[in-house]
């Protein structure tokens, strides 16, 4: 890097500059930017990258890059997503950037026939490529197929997602109702299951891992769609700036009139629930110049302050009507699907306040009578049951050791409270569920010969605060990295060896430890996250405190006060614990943990509902355990594990995945001010490094963690060091199959050229031959001439 040649050097914005070496000492370069004569700074050496010789030039597969390293991964990125070509690969793997508007034709139906089984390579990187190997491996191997798709949110995962989904039903479907419906199953899916986020207007608030079934003819049979931990906080309560699910804005801007009289429907501000954090865009004056001009119908204008310009509340409730019936739901499903919307924003409009008496229970709010009955009426309840189960508590006096009678408790103020906002969580997040069951109905199949399925799941996780959700997606991106690393490095590195490649072997880590620390029996967080839920008075505290206990010396956990890893230091220890995951140390604030843990009601609300008039809100809450014996329980709080039906749903998903062929998508949002032809070259690269900040660990366990250092693995994408070798091992077969055809090439000239030479010696030893006789001819002649002489 040193003959004078142009060098990638770090940049703090644009993730790498040009540059040129102008001295070195022991561990740091000095470098003058190219573009900035004079200003010389200094940078580290392993920072630093030699640039290929034309910058400019791009590769569709970043293997074939002359030097692979970070910067030039990041540069042919950004020289491609310039000429609005924002898919690369590397081998097989996929990145797509973001462009955050729609390429023409990018997914056209002309394009979906180009790719119509079409080998990878042949034509430009494309989602398409993919989703047409992952058919033709299912086709040749008979072996079912997955395409993980991930990336932080707004990356671009949900839409890559529909594009695979759109281009086999289209590519290889019967173009029977079923093809569309897989398809338009995904509008109503993010209606329920979607909200606007600070990251992304449309996020996706779920997991889910769609899979689409084959018959032995390898056509479209059917669907079938798992769902991951829907996020049930956003039910009650919103960040600032985000909102809640897009169904409740969408039914109180479009739905007909007799629907919104019916279910006492208004404007998305009446309610509790849409009201907060959200950023209040109308104040009339403003709403000309807030609202984009194409967006401006009387609808938008009617649907209130809580409307948000960037979204067409009116026009998407169109939309997902429509898709509610192309997948064949009738108007008395679509109804009480509303209605049960409807109900929980009442519910969240009923408040509390002391009772005034000595009891220290509490009433609700004169004002509040209305909401009362609305909820009560919607949901199929008793008025004056659902106000006492909100308000009091049912409890056994003990006498003796035995159970005596059943008491009714006061609430204190939060307490009921709580109690209203587990109960819109419970009955909003099992209509969820029923809408992902519905669904599945409607794409039916009795029996499928293989499926491809496509995993659209958060990508690793790490805010300023990190809670119970954070710690379940992390824990999934580590099995996710686990399987990543088998797959591809140790499967792809054993290849190599039995194709004698003589590749380096390629170290990465294995984070069994880590998995092993969340879902170990008993020891595990998750399993002692499940005891402290089952001890009388469980504790947030306490289950840290047994958390720190139980692993003093563990490598992966780190207590926050005590710790260099992370800036969250100002986390008591006894309120959070810092885990080393593979992409980054992130530090766990476990308030909430205890809550966040359990799915289930307190008994006295869970039999109301489940005992409700509405054969709808009946079914929703049948087969859990709020039924039928809850009566006998009354006053216990009965347990359900959010975490290890995580664990559970997860093991069953990556054993799916290992049974599977798989492929990659490693989606990247260019900018996070989520605007088009924007290139924020840092922060792209950290998503491609595996969205995380490199792991700092103590000398002492530099050694035994050696590659943690320097492993850098994202879930797809092999940037750093270690997989370099994997990708320089593939360019050297690629190098040894061109070569192997170069010498199959000569072999045969030579069989050629010996042909000829035969040909040759013998033509050459006829002419002989003829001049011999020739002039032995002449010389008879002469003789005879001679002679005759
Ligand atoms: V989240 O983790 O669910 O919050 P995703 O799913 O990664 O996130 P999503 O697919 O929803 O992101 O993309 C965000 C937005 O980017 C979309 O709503 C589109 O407006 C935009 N987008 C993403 N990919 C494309 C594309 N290929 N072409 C055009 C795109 N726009
Ligand atoms: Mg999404």
């Amino acid at each position: 890097m040193d003959d004078g040649k142009p060098v990638w050097a770090p940049h703090p914005t644009d993730g790498f500059q040009l540059g040129r070496i102008i001295d070195i000492s022991a561990d740091s370069l000095t470098i003058e930017p190219l573009n900035q004569r004079g200003k010389n700074f200094q940078a580290p050496v392993n920072q630093v990258f030699p640039a290929e010789d034309d910058v400019n030039k791009h590769v569709e597969d970043n293997c074939s890059l002359m030097y692979l390293n970070e910067a030039t991964l990041l540069n042919n990125v950004r020289v491609r997503y310039s000429k609005d070509k924002i898919y690369t690969f590397v081998a097989n793997i996929l990145i797509a950037v973001n462009p955050y508007f729609e390429i023409p034709k990018l997914y056209s139906p002309e394009t979906i026939k180009q790719y119509h089984g079409r080998s990878l390579g042949t034509l430009p990187p494309h989602v398409y490529a993919i989703a047409d190997k992952a058919y033709r491996d299912m086709k040749v191997l008979k072996m079912s197929q997955s395409i993980i798709v991930s990336g932080e949110s707004g990356a671009g995962k949900t839409e890559n997602t529909k594009f695979v989904l759109r281009y086999l039903t289209t590519s290889y479907g019967t173009g029977q109702d079923i093809d569309e419906r897989i398809v338009e199953a995904n509008p109503l899916l993010e209606a329920f299951g979607n909200a606007k986020t600070v990251r992304n207007n449309n996020s996706s608030r779920f997991g889910k891992f769609v899979e689409i079934h084959f018959n032995e003819k390898n056509a479209v049979v059917g669907g079938f769609v798992s769902h991951y931990l829907l996020e049930k906080s956003r039910i009650c309560t919103q960040g600032q700036e985000e909102r809640n699910y897009h169904i409740f804005y969408r039914l109180c801007a479009g739905a007909p009139e007799d629907i919104k009289e019916k279910f006492h429907l208004s404007s998305p501000d009446c309610f509790r629930y849409l009201s907060r954090g959200c950023t209040r865009y109308f104040s009339t004056k403003d709403s000309d110049k807030l609202i984009p001009q194409n967006r401006k119908s009387p609808e938008h204008l009617k649907a209130g302050p809580l409307k948000d310009p960037l979204l067409d509340d009116h026009a998407d409730f169109n939309r997902m009507c429509v898709a509610m019936k192309k997948i064949g739901l009738d108007d008395t499903e679509k109804l009480n699907m509303f209605r049960v919307v409807a109900g929980v924003l009442h519910l969240g409009n009923i408040d509390f306040e002391e009772a005034g008496s000595t009891s220290g229970g509490c009433v609700l709010k004169k004002t509040c009578s209305q909401p009362l009955e609305f909820c009560a009426e919607l949901l199929g309840l008793d008025e004056e049951d659902l106000r006492v189960s909100l308000t009091t508590r049912v409890m056994h006096t003990t006498a003796g050791g035995a159970k005596g009678t059943a008491i009714k408790v006061p609430l204190k103020v939060e307490q009921a409270s709580s109690a209203r906002d587990a109960l819109a969580k419970a009955i909003y997040s099992r209509l969820f569920d029923h809408v992902v069951t519905r669904i599945n109905q409607c794409f039916p199949f009795d029996s499928s010969a293989h499926f491809i399925g496509v995993l659209d799941i958060a990508g690793f996780e790490y805010f300023e605060h990190n809670s119970f959700e954070q710690f379940c997606i992390n824990y999934c991106n580590e099995k996710l990295q686990q399987f990543f690393n088998e797959r591809i490095l140790k499967e792809e590195q054993e290849l190599y060896q039995r194709e004698g490649l003589g590749v380096n072997e390629v170290h990465y880590v294995d984070n069994q430890d880590c998995i092993d620390l969340v879902e170990a029996k008993l020891v595990g967080v998750l399993d002692i996250l499940d005891e402290e839920n089952r001890l009388p008075q469980p504790s947030d505290q306490h289950f840290t405190e047994t958390v720190h206990g139980k692993h003093k010396d563990h490598f992966r956990l780190t207590v926050p006060r005590k710790s260099k890893l992370t800036v969250h230091r100002n986390v008591r220890d006894d309120e959070g614990f810092i885990i080393r995951h593979f992409a980054g140390a992130v530090c766990y604030e476990t308030t909430r943990f205890v809550e966040k843990n359990n799915d289930a009601l307190h008994t006295s609300l869970a039999s109301l509902v489940s005992e409700s008039k509405d054969k709808f809100i009946g079914e929703l809450f049948e087969n859990s355990n709020h039924s039928k014996d809850t009566k006998q329980k009354a006053g216990k709080l009965s347990f359900i594990s959010v975490g290890n039906k995580f664990k559970t749903q997860l093991n069953i998903l990556l054993e799916k995945l290992h049974s599977t062929g798989s492929s990659f998508v490693r989606c990247v949002k260019p900018n996070l001010k989520m605007v088009s032809h924007h290139f924020e070259g840092a922060q792209i690269l950290s998503q491609l490094q595996c969205s995380g900040k490199k792991i700092t660990v103590s000398a002492k366990n530099i050694k035994q963690h050696k590659s943690l250092l320097c492993v850098c693995v994202c879930v797809c994408v092999c940037v750093c060091v270690r997989i370099d070798g994997l990708v320089k091992a593939r360019n050297l077969k690629k190098r040894m199959e061109k070569l192997n055809e170069v010498v199959s090439g000569l072999k045969e000239g030579k069989q050629e050229m010996s042909k000829h030479m035969q040909e040759l010696d013998s033509s050459i030893n006829a002419h002989i031959l003829k001049i011999k006789s020739t002039v032995m001819s002449r010389i008879d002649i002469d003789h005879e001439h001679q002679a005759l002489v």
